[in-house]
């Protein structure tokens, strides 16, 4: 049997997502995801052990090696848009980048479909219009916009569920400037149309019809269609029943994003819609069509692109596993209560807390090249806890133990540092939480 570290298990741990929606800036992918509530996030008493949707925000996560992820937090809510009906219903969006501005483009689950914009890929995100950019009031459909901008500059957005729109935007990418078609039915399609170009041809990437929902795909030779299906990028199976796909090349490979309940499933499987995002490589046959790949956990980790340098600042929520921890933007308590939440911030510090003893952080292949001698750890506490350092597994040789102290308050942040030997070459490395105490705030380390 194959251990968590030994199959492609979903990508974040410290939240629920979905959605995934890649976008590569400069030699950084970003990736835009959907939230789903934790039980203590939702507001409603009655509402926490319920199976349905509780979503509020969109949350940013960032990757240079596509195994090592940096949380960036919320970068949008549904209080940017201050003309929404319901306190809860924030579904897939897609962020674009065009003219060096970032669209984010929003459903407001039963109120159409918002669009936000931003300078920078981490917000902060305006509503321009101060009205959705579509919204048919007759229906729910409104769903899931995808956008892409072909060669000669006109961008398009499909959506919908269960059936699949088009319209063409201005080139202020906030406006329609067509009416909106409504295709004929594409065999297998649910949802979560993803709209790209790749050597040629037109793909339309989607969730297949539910439920359970897989990933399919349909090819054209036009951005308007007709569409012909072409079978599944990941097929159905009763392991998996919602599903959401963003497909993207970065750095000479192609990937697809899917989600899945494999987080959630290491707790309970009764359901919930409390989904996670799981990644995989995809290839391109020379026709165009795609080669399906198996369910996420029937495949291989996900390939290391390039080692992490340990010799520079790594913040605390830059991992590629960190079950049970939790993560916040310094200053903003995680809630779900959208009245509370803050205008979209941008970028802002995080830390890692709700440490409890036996949980770690893992970070796949650092490179401590010729050996490190000090480990230096940034953090704040109203008690204690040890960091012990370990190469390769979670009970691999100790290379160093740092005692965090308390600080006075968890707003307190100060440096502790460990003394480390026998720690040269690439080795996944374990930050391995023990006799935790009070409340303890994880920023950032570093290797000396
Ligand atoms: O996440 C909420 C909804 O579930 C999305 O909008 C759909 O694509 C499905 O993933």
């Amino acid at each position: 049997m194959r251990g968590l570290e030994q199959v492609n298990m979903p990508l974040f741990q410290t939240k629920f997502t979905a959605d995934p929606s890649p976008l590569v800036v400069g030699d950084t992918l970003f990736l835009y995801t959907s939230h789903d509530a934790s039980p203590e996030d939702i507001p409603d008493e009655n509402e926490k052990g319920s199976a349905g949707f509780f979503m509020y925000d969109w949350l940013l996560w960032s990757t240079t090696d596509m195994v090592n992820w940096t949380e960036h937090g919320a970068v949008a809510s549904l209080k940017d848009f201050p003309w929404r009906s319901r306190e809860n219903g924030a579904w897939a969006i897609q962020t674009v980048a065009r003219n060096g501005k970032y669209y984010l483009y929003a459903p407001l689950h039963g109120h159409g479909i918002g669009v936000l914009v931003a300078d920078s890929p981490y917000g902060p995100f305006k509503d321009p219009l101060g009205k959705p950019l579509v919204w048919d009031q007759s229906n729910w459909f409104d769903i899931d916009p995808s956008v892409y901008t072909d060669d000669d500059g006109q961008a398009y957005m499909y959506w919908g569920n269960p059936h699949t729109y088009w319209a063409k935007l201005g080139n202020d990418m906030t406006s329609l400037t067509s009416g909106v078609t409504k295709l004929p039915h594409i065999p297998n399609y649910q949802e979560g149309p993803w709209f790209y170009k790749r050597h040629g041809h037109y793909y339309l990437g989607f969730a297949s019809t539910c439920c359970p929902e897989a990933l399919g795909y349909a090819m054209s030779d036009s951005p308007t269609g007709p569409w012909e299906w072409k079978g599944y990028i990941m097929k159905p199976t009763p392991r998996d029943r919602g599903n959401h796909p963003g497909i993207c090349d970065y750095k000479g490979h192609s990937y697809v994003f899917g989600q899945n309940y494999d987080l959630m499933h290491l707790e309970t499987f009764v359901h919930h819609e409390r989904r996670s995002v799981s990644a995989t490589e995809i290839t391109y046959h020379a026709d165009g069509t795609i080669e399906e790949v198996p369910y996420w956990l029937d495949q291989q980790p996900m390939k290391q692109l390039h080692w992490l340098n340990p010799y520079q600042r790594v913040e605390a929520e830059t991992m590629a596993w960190g079950f049970g921890l939790k993560s916040a933007k310094m200053g903003i308590p995680n809630t779900g209560v959208v009245a509370d939440m803050p205008a979209s911030t941008g970028k802002r510090n995080m830390y890692i807390y709700d440490l409890n003893d036996g949980e770690y952080i893992r970070l796949r292949g650092v490179d401590f090249k010729k050996g490190a001698k000090q480990f230096c750890i940034t953090a704040a506490s109203t008690g204690s806890c040890a960091v012990t350092l370990r190469l390769d597994s979670q009970d691999g040789p100790v290379i160093g133990t740092a005692i965090i102290k308390s600080t006075g308050s968890v707003e307190k942040y100060k440096s502790f540092s460990a003394k480390v030997k026998d720690a040269a070459g690439v080795h996944d490395l374990y930050l391995c939480f023990e006799k935790t105490q009070g409340d303890t705030r994880l920023d950032w380390w570093e290797f000396r």
